[in-house]
């Protein structure tokens, strides 16, 4: 479809759900073979399986709580939406939710909070979570804004209320504009697409905040636009194994060591790839590279999912794939419903 057609819209929170449910098995491994990701998958295949057999987890959960905030507020609402995180996690706490967000959704229940935004900024001794928690739920914000800044705006604010680190809340932006641009079909052109990601992460972390933060944890002063020049050069070279995309990017729960990895998938496997399988689409072959970094596959699956699903739209993804993962459902209904909000805003 054209650009923010429903398909690319249907696409993206589709396999979001996908890249979390299909992740889970693999969460935390230290290495992934191929072989062992081609063979989940391709028991996905198998008729007899499928009803929602696959469960979501925190990533999912949140990003659910973001879009039915998104859709009965009509728009961004912190209240709301805090209160909707906490909601979920006290009614289903067992989603594999970082160690350290269970505190600030706790305490998000509390009814005697006079700044939702308190608790997250309470994280580590004051500096705040730098986990990708906040950019694994931010799709819905592409998904809703056409504007580029109120995507930016909302997304940050959105992460903010969990995550105060600008590690944290600057991935959630990174993750929400890659969603934005691929939407608006910008992968047609690979090195157009990370330039304009690099281009808006330069004046994303041109601030005191940022740069402090990076000193902090001796990171390169602009931390993400670093690890965006890396994938544009990884994605330039014709040959890439998985251990340098893992020592070049990350593959762990910090949004900087996943968010940028999770582009460099989609980028990766706009073309066919040696070891992977001649007959899948691009999204497939994206879900399977994901996996097969190891690590935080769950969240970098659901990340690169959403980014790819925007691209390639809902006629990409396997029915076989959908029927296995609780909520893929659910997410193309909605998907429809944050098309007509995006088109009246
Ligand atoms: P979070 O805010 O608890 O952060 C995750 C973890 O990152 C924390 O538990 C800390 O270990 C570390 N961390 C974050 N900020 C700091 C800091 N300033 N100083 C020191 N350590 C810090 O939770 P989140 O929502 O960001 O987490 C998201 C990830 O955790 C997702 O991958 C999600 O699926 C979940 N998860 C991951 C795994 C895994 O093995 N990869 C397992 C279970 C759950
Ligand atoms: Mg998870
Ligand atoms: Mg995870």
């Amino acid at each position: 479809g054209g650009p923010a057609s429903l398909s690319r819209f249907r696409g993206a929170l589709v396999a979001g759900v996908l890249g979390d449910c299909i992740g889970g098995e693999f969460e935390g491994a230290e290495e992934v073979p191929m072989e062992s990701v081609l063979q989940h998958l391709s028991g996905l295949e198998d008729e007899t399986k499928g009803n929602g057999v696959l469960e979501y987890s925190d990533d999912t959960a949140m990003t659910r709580c973001v879009v039915q905030s998104l859709l009965t507020r009509a728009g961004f609402d912190e209240q709301d939406l805090a209160r909707r995180f906490a909601k979920e996690y006290s009614t289903s706490p067992g989603r594999g939710y970082g160690n350290g967000v269970i505190q600030v959704l706790k305490k998000l229940s509390s009814s005697q909070l006079s700044d939702v935004y308190q608790p997250a900024r309470d994280q580590f001794n004051g500096r705040g979570s730098f986990g990708n928690g906040g950019a694994m739920r931010t799709a819905p914000f592409a998904l809703t804004f056409p504007d580029r800044a109120d995507v930016k705006r909302f997304a940050r604010l959105g992460a903010m209320l969990t995550h105060s680190c600008s590690l944290g809340y600057n991935g959630a932006i990174l993750q929400a504009l890659a969603v934005h641009f691929s939407l608006q079909g910008a992968l047609d052109l690979p090195l157009q697409f990370i330039n304009s990601l690099i281009a808006e992460m330069e004046e994303v972390e041109d601030n005191k905040d940022a740069r402090n933060d990076a000193r902090i944890l001796k990171e390169a002063e602009k931390p993400f636009c670093e690890r965006l020049h890396r994938v544009r050069d990884l994605m330039n070279r014709s040959k890439v194994s998985i251990e340098e995309v893992i020592s070049e990017l990350g593959n762990g729960i910090a949004a900087l060591h996943s968010v940028p990895t999770a582009i460099f998938c989609v980028l990766h496997c706009l073309q066919p790839r040696e070891g992977l399988p001649e007959s899948y689409g691009g999204l497939e072959r994206t879900i399977a590279y994901s996996l097969a970094l190891g690590g935080d596959t769950d969240t970098i699956a659901c990340m690169a999912g959403a980014i790819a699903g925007a691209h390639y739209g809902i006629e990409a993804i396997p029915q076989s794939w959908i029927r296995c993962c609780e909520g893929a459902e659910d997410a193309d209904v909605n998907a429809e419903r944050l098309h007509k909000l995006y088109h009246q805003l």
